[in-house]
């Protein structure tokens, strides 16, 4: 039987992409859920699909993440059956734009900083205090090649996901002593609702992101999510860097056509 039975997920940014491939994978090894994204209508269509397959047992939360007082009030008022969190996967995120950094729009700028850094912080700092008490849990961040590598128009997104990678490693080191775990999984190109956000709805600029090459799947994703959260609770997985086989570096995309 999974060790991740019956565990409390509870997942940012469950509505489209990597963030509702976690919530089917998990769903799948049997864990309840706790789905959370602005777009409240996409949630429920997804609990009600996962419960239909899997008898998955899940909330939905309609939640900005940049929101502070919103996060903290819907981690509090959980309540006693769904309260004590296993796993958060902090997956919500995006990129605005392709600018320069210097000419980044004043409201891209804001939308990847509040999202991708603060909403981050602020999910870990209702959820983890928790899990500190019952010395027991796992933060999984979705952080991203681009916090490895910068690339020409990305520099404030990946200004963001640098941020991630460090907020993973200090999280670990906050925790030192305890048994809660930190894992950072970091995608290259994925095919997802990604590059859609960030050119705006323009389906065409979007697709070419990934025209002609064999991208990562969301459910790859999910899958090493998996991974790090089933290991034995004495192993912490730190990170993980995936790529599909077509990318080799951040720019370096092998665009020989789809399989
Ligand atoms: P999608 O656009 O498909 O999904 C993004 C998810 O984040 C949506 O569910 C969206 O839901 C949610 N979200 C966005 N803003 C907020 C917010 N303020 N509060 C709550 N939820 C929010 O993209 P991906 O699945 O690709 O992205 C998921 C994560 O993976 C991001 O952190 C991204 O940076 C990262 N990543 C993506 C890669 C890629 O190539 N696609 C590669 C590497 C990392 P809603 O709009 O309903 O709120
Ligand atoms: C998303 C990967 O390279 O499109 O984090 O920025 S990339």
């Amino acid at each position: 039987m999974s060790n991740l039975r019956n565990k409390i997920v509870f997942i940012t940014g469950a509505s489209s992409g990597i963030g509702r491939s976690c919530a089917v994978a998990f769903a799948r090894e049997g864990a309840r859920l706790i789905l959370a994204a602005r777009r409240a209508e996409r949630l429920d269509a997804l609990a009600e699909e996962l419960k239909q397959q899997f008898s998955t047992q899940s909330r939905t939360i309609a939640l900005d993440v940049a929101d502070r007082d919103a996060v903290f009030e819907a981690v509090g008022s959980l309540g006693d059956s769904w309260g004590d969190i296993d796993i958060l996967v902090n997956n919500a995120g995006k990129a605005l734009g392709l600018d320069k950094s210097y000419e980044t729009r004043p409201e891209h700028l804001e939308g990847m900083l509040e999202t991708n850094v603060k909403g981050l912080i602020h999910m870990t700092s209702a959820v983890v205090p928790g899990m500190v008490d019952r010395n027991h849990g796992h933060v999984i961040n979705i952080g991203s090649t681009a916090g490895r590598w910068v690339y020409p128009g990305g520099t404030v997104y990946c200004a963001t996901k640098h941020a991630v990678r460090a907020l993973n490693e200090g999280l670990k080191m906050d925790l030192h002593g305890t048994k809660v775990r930190v894992s950072s999984v970091d995608p290259g190109l994925v095919e997802t609702e990604f590059s859609l956000v960030r050119f705006d709805g323009d389906h065409e600029r979007a697709d070419s992101v990934y025209s002609d090459t064999n991208p990562l799947t969301p459910d790859d994703v999910a899958e090493t999510v998996i991974w790090c959260a089933s290991r034995p609770a004495h192993v912490n997985i730190s990170e993980v860097l995936m790529m599909a086989v077509d990318q080799s570096h951040a720019t370096m995309v092998n665009r020989r056509g789809r399989d």
